[in-house]
């Protein structure tokens, strides 16, 4: 299978989170930081078809939805003809914010992707979803990573925010605060909403790849939308199956950065004495942010 030492202890763990048991890339190929070659040749006529109907229709959602960087630097990515070139999209990003894209079979152990992250590395899967599955996916694919994710790595504030992150990851691993930094992670980079003057807008990449929640998160009257507070976010559960409960909004990304630049160490230490809340909770005094009511 893999020559990686610490693949076993992986695969075991990832066989316990998922329904098939299995990852579904090729990972016999991956060198000790799981990275491949992206091999782009390989990819066939009808997944580049497939990429472009996916393009199409997330591209048609986000007008009015996306925050503007992301809409901006998506459209700069030029990639809606079909699947794109990791090194050609790194050669680009490079020059913006010093980030690159490497190539991975699929999901990676924490501590690895922590490391790509810290690093300035941003993994994405080379496997693109099947037909079937064009409307939704469990694990993350090609078109999530690179859609959802990259388009915000061209921002300078975000882009060092995601590298402090995965500093925060490495740490988390030995304080035994993971739990609550994916939590964080869930909430905003993958789910995360930002204020903007015409409205509440998404930056996170988990919505922004959705087929259905790019208009749920905003205009459903049923999800709480409620501002971003970084212990408050530790604290709450996620569904990884449904559209959110609740969603956390930013100002701006430098609150983003700004309020997850102190040491966590304390906040591990309290979150570690509580009860997790559910996700669904509203708190005393929390305010519930109104819907954008978008037409
Ligand atoms: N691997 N490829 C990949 N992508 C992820 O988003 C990812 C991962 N491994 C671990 C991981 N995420 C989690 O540790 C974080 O989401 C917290
Ligand atoms: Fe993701």
């Amino acid at each position: 299978m893999s020559t990686n030492p610490n693949t076993d202890d992986f695969f075991a763990t990832v066989a316990t989170k998922s329904d098939s048991g299995a990852l579904r890339g090729d990972y016999s190929q991956a060198d000790a930081n799981y990275v491949v070659a992206q091999n782009w040749e390989g990819y066939t006529p009808a997944q580049h078809a497939l990429w472009r109907r996916l393009y199409e229709r997330q591209a048609r959602l986000i007008p009015g939805r996306a925050c503007d960087v992301f809409i901006e630097s998506l459209k700069a990515l030029d990639v809606s003809q079909g699947i794109p070139r990791f090194d050609r999209t790194t050669d680009a990003l490079y020059k913006a914010t010093g980030w690159q894209l490497v190539a991975v079979p699929g999901l990676v152990p924490d501590q690895t992707f922590f490391e790509h992250l810290a690093n300035r590395r941003f993994p994405v899967t080379v496997w693109l979803r099947e037909e079937h599955e064009f409307d939704y996916i469990v694990e993350p694919d090609l078109f999530h990573d690179f859609f959802g994710h990259v388009p915000l790595l061209f921002n300078p504030v975000f882009a060092n925010h995601l590298q402090e992150y995965g500093k925060g990851g490495l740490k988390a691993l030995k304080l035994d605060g993971l739990a609550y930094l994916a939590r964080l992670y869930w909430y905003t980079i993958e789910f995360g909403l930002i204020q903007s003057e015409a409205g509440l807008r998404i930056y996170g990449a988990g919505i922004l790849s959705s087929g259905g929640e790019v208009e749920y998160c905003l205009s459903s009257d049923k999800p709480r939308r409620v501002p971003f507070q970084v212990e408050r976010i530790m604290r709450t559960l996620y569904k990884i199956d449904t559209y959110q409960e609740t969603y956390f909004v930013i100002r701006d990304f430098e609150q983003l950065f700004n309020d997850t630049a102190p040491d966590f160490t304390p906040f591990y230490e309290r979150l570690k004495q509580q009860e997790p809340l559910p996700a669904n909770a509203l708190l005393a005094g929390e305010t519930n942010l109104a819907a954008n009511h978008l037409v």
